[in-house]
């Protein structure tokens, strides 16, 4: 991107190919035909990471292991696929690590609202001993957690007003806005502290909800709202930041057992190659996308520092409440983290 300040204008991501896939071929041990659902359009980085992981998966077995990669929400969403790799009724999913607290309740510690202050911060807690160790968790759920990614920054939309401040969601001689969220109690409360009126809701049917007026708005990251078209049912926009999501690649246990060992290997190396691939396209996406939502009509606002302290210290009561349930020794460390790349 470029080093000027002011209107710079961040590069349209570079989607030229990824990384050449090198490393030798793997032995035959069988061939294995895999069905993968996500709930992002084929534009996303979600979508080019996946078929990054499918090529070299293919390249690597000369054809014997093919992934099919389903966008949009078509096989479900984010908890249906989660209990279809638990039945075994489908191979891998890519859910965001919110709804999956139900397997594993120490995801929550993504939850909380403004803890990872720099991607940088964001990158070396997901790719840290304890993250590590909320994979692993995932052990006997039926789900393989192969890696985490970026969903990225979540930023507030909406179809009422613009938003600079806690008072602006709650809306004073108004009520307050209706927010949906995933399906997870931390976001609920986020939005409940700030005088909103959370619904938790899928997020496949999330388009459809604001387009009818059922929620006044949502909050993603901007390349979700540029690549899920939410542009078109949302007017506002407000850089608020106030949560940073990973996602986390799955594969059924069932699926994975009936792997080769050799193969299992190559599974673990891809998924991890296509991580690194979907973090720097996510990263390339965010400040591009957000111009492209401006240059489509949206009202963006990008908060200043007293108006994002303002929603700071408006949803400080959310850690108060979830701490003790998410573990402070767990905040501790990976705001011990955070703490050291923000150091140096
Ligand atoms: O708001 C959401 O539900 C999204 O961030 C989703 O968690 C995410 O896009 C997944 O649906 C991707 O499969």
């Amino acid at each position: 991107a470029s080093l000027t300040l002011g209107m710079a204008h961040a590069q349209t991501p570079d989607l030229s190919d990824p990384p050449a896939i090198d490393g030798e071929v793997v032995g035959d041990h069988g061939s294995h035909t895999l069905r993968m659902g996500i709930g992002l359009a084929e534009s996303s980085p979600q979508y080019l990471s996946s078929q990054y992981f499918a090529d070299i998966l293919d390249k690597r077995t000369e054809g014997r292991i093919t992934v099919n990669v389903f966008p949009n929400s078509q096989l479900g969403d984010d908890v249906q696929m989660m209990e279809m790799l638990q039945t075994g009724s489908l191979d891998m999913s890519y859910p965001s690590s919110s709804p999956a607290t139900t397997y594993v309740e120490e995801l929550a510690v993504f939850d909380l609202p403004f803890l990872l202050p720099t991607r940088e911060a964001a990158v070396a807690v997901m790719q840290s001993d304890v993250a590590q160790e909320m994979l692993d968790a995932f052990d006997g759920t039926g789900i393989k957690a192969l890696t985490f990614s970026e969903n990225g920054y979540r930023q507030l939309s909406n179809s009422a007003r613009p938003v600079e401040t806690p008072e602006d969601v709650a809306g004073l001689d108004v009520s307050g806005l209706k927010i949906r969220t995933m399906e997870n109690p931390v976001h609920l409360d986020i939005w409940e502290t700030l005088g909103a009126n959370p619904t938790p809701m899928a997020f496949g049917e999330l388009f459809s909800a604001m387009e009818q007026g059922v929620v006044d708005g949502q909050e993603n990251p901007w390349s979700t709202i540029l690549t899920s078209n939410f542009y078109e049912v949302q007017d506002y926009g407000s850089e608020t930041r106030h949560v940073y999501t990973p996602f986390i690649m799955m594969m059924s246990e069932r699926t994975w057992d009936n792997l080769a060992p050799e193969y299992q290997e190559l599974v673990q190396e891809a998924a991890r190659q296509s991580a690194e691939y979907e973090i720097q396209l996510s990263a390339e996406y965010d400040d591009w996308s957000r111009e492209q939502l401006e240059e489509r009509g949206m009202e963006i606002t990008r908060l200043d520092d007293e108006q994002l302290a303002a929603f700071q210290e408006a949803v400080q009561p959310v850690y108060e409440k979830w701490s003790p349930e998410i573990g402070e020794e767990l905040i501790q460390e990976v705001q011990a983290i955070v703490e050291e790349t923000t150091s140096d």
